[in-house]
């Protein structure tokens, strides 16, 4: 990808608006000035309001601004444009914008000139995007902390620990006979690896809280047919949004609604009754919600307490067991005719009873799961992790970490030093120095057009 032109790209949300905006960075920022709007030295910060001109028509009156680089996002020169947020408007200005021979941007392209430029490190610019896909504001603080720099400078301090006690340890390879790590030395450096190493265990362990609260909590409702699952969810929702009916195998595609559970974002999905079954339409939809429970984060499984527990139950069970967590709902207590306290299959879940028809128990069970996300939530750490690719080199590195923990440094310097080196890289990808265009295409994939 060439970095060395002019870039632009529509940075307001797509469709219409009041207002949109356009980006120009690069060179040409401040040409495109003077050609759109005849400013012969656009000033840097300064706003000013007037028709964006494509030769003599004018196309909007717009407000602009000029920054001049570097101590602008991207580090080059930039221009803003505000335009009316019609779609026309937005694509004559941006089409008059490419004809000047500046190239629409790839995605992320803007933050990525940013890195490249030093403006931030990998690290910041994934904390970018996630802030841009939040949705609920218990992430804010979070990743705020990480936009400027904290967790890329915890990562640093990690780095440097690690980069001294190298040091010793290869002075101790190179001299072994003339100057030895004193004891003190490798105590002090033992306490450093093991403080890292409980760091780390607590990034890893807050990855699903920081998940829940950055892209929110997905809750699928699984069970047998006509244990009540639609039913529940109209509770849940305090309206009549799936089909109910007394048959089993009523809903076949999954019905997905959002809601805000104690201010965490909670998608909560209705799925088709699990069992054996020769229809062709509700095999499809029981094959659906087999894979849709292998990627929710909470199963709640809603049994019927009106019928025994049967073949169908524990086909079920075993498909919402893919979750991370599952809440037992027990169903239909108003017509309860089995005990279902002594179910084996079932006793090491945490179980709430109710009706979904009398709307009882859907509280507590709601409370239940709001405990079960706010219970991912390790220590006080004040930093977290956001992506999966942060956890997956986290995870690594505490792997390595593991090793050299049960190392002597003395007598296997040797290891020990390339234990330290694999541990150094994997902290470089991680804060993505020297990343590969593998790496980058992969954190900016995700990216907004125009960010
Ligand atoms: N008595 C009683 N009946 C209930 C309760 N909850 C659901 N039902 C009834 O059970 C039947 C099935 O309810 P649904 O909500 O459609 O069940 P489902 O699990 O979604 O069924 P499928 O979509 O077929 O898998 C309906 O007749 C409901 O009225 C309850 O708490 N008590
Ligand atoms: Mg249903």
């Amino acid at each position: 990808m060439r970095t060395d032109d002019s870039i632009c790209g529509i940075s307001s949300p797509p469709g219409r608006g009041a207002i949109a905006v356009i980006r120009i960075s690069g060179g040409k920022a401040s040409s495109a000035a003077k050609k759109f709007y005849g400013d012969p030295g656009p000033v840097h910060r300064l706003v000013r309001t007037a028709p964006f001109k494509n030769g003599g028509s004018g196309i909007d009156l717009t407000n602009y601004v000029f920054f001049k680089g570097p101590g602008t996002y991207t580090g080059e020169d930039m221009l803003e444009i505000y335009c009316h947020g019609g779609t026309a408007v937005q694509d004559a200005i941006l089409a008059a914008i490419v004809s000047a021979g500046i190239r629409p941007a790839f995605r992320g392209e803007f933050t990525y000139r940013a890195v490249l430029n030093g403006k931030m490190d990998m690290l910041q610019a994934e904390a970018v995007n996630t802030l841009i896909n939040a949705n609920t504001g218990s992430a804010i603080d979070y990743l705020n902390r990480i936009v400027h720099g904290g967790l890329s400078s915890e990562i640093r301090k990690f780095k440097e620990e690690i980069y001294e006690i190298l040091a010793k340890t290869e002075a101790g390879i190179d001299f072994s006979d003339s100057l030895d790590i004193s004891d003190d030395l490798l105590t002090e450096a033992r306490k450093d690896l093991e403080a890292m190493n409980g760091k780390l265990s607590s990034f890893i362990a807050d990855y699903g809280f920081a998940k829940a609260i950055s892209t929110g909590y997905k809750v699928a409702i699984a069970g047998k047919p006509n244990s009540g699952k639609s039913s529940l969810l109209n509770a849940i929702l305090k309206k009549e949004r799936a089909i109910v009916a007394e048959y089993g195998g009523t809903t076949r595609d999954i019905i997905r609604e959002e809601i805000d559970l104690d201010s965490y974002d909670v998608t909560l999905y209705d799925t088709a009754g699990i069992r054996e079954t020769d229809d062709i339409i509700e095999k499809k939809g029981i094959l659906k919600t087999k894979e849709l429970l292998a990627e929710t984060d909470l199963a709640v499984f809603v049994a019927d307490l009106s019928t025994p527990f049967s073949k169908a139950d524990r086909m079920a069970l075993k498909e919402a067991g893919k979750n991370p967590s599952v809440i037992v709902f027990l169903n239909k207590s108003d017509i309860e005719a089995y005990d279902y306290s002594e179910i084996p299959e079932l006793r090491s879940f945490e179980t709430v009873k109710g009706s979904a028809l009398r709307n009882s128990g859907v509280k507590a069970l709601l409370k239940a799961v709001s405990a079960k996300i706010a219970g991912l939530k390790n220590g006080p750490c004040e930093t977290l992790i956001f992506t999966e690719r942060q956890k997956q080199l986290l995870s690594k590195v505490k792997r390595e970490l593991g090793r050299l923990l049960k190392k002597d440094i003395r007598s296997e310097a040797e290891i020990c030093a390339e234990l330290l080196k694999h541990i150094l890289k994997l902290l470089n990808d991680f804060l993505g120095a020297g990343a590969g265009e593998d790496i980058r295409e992969y954190i900016f994939k995700n990216f907004c057009i125009g960010k």
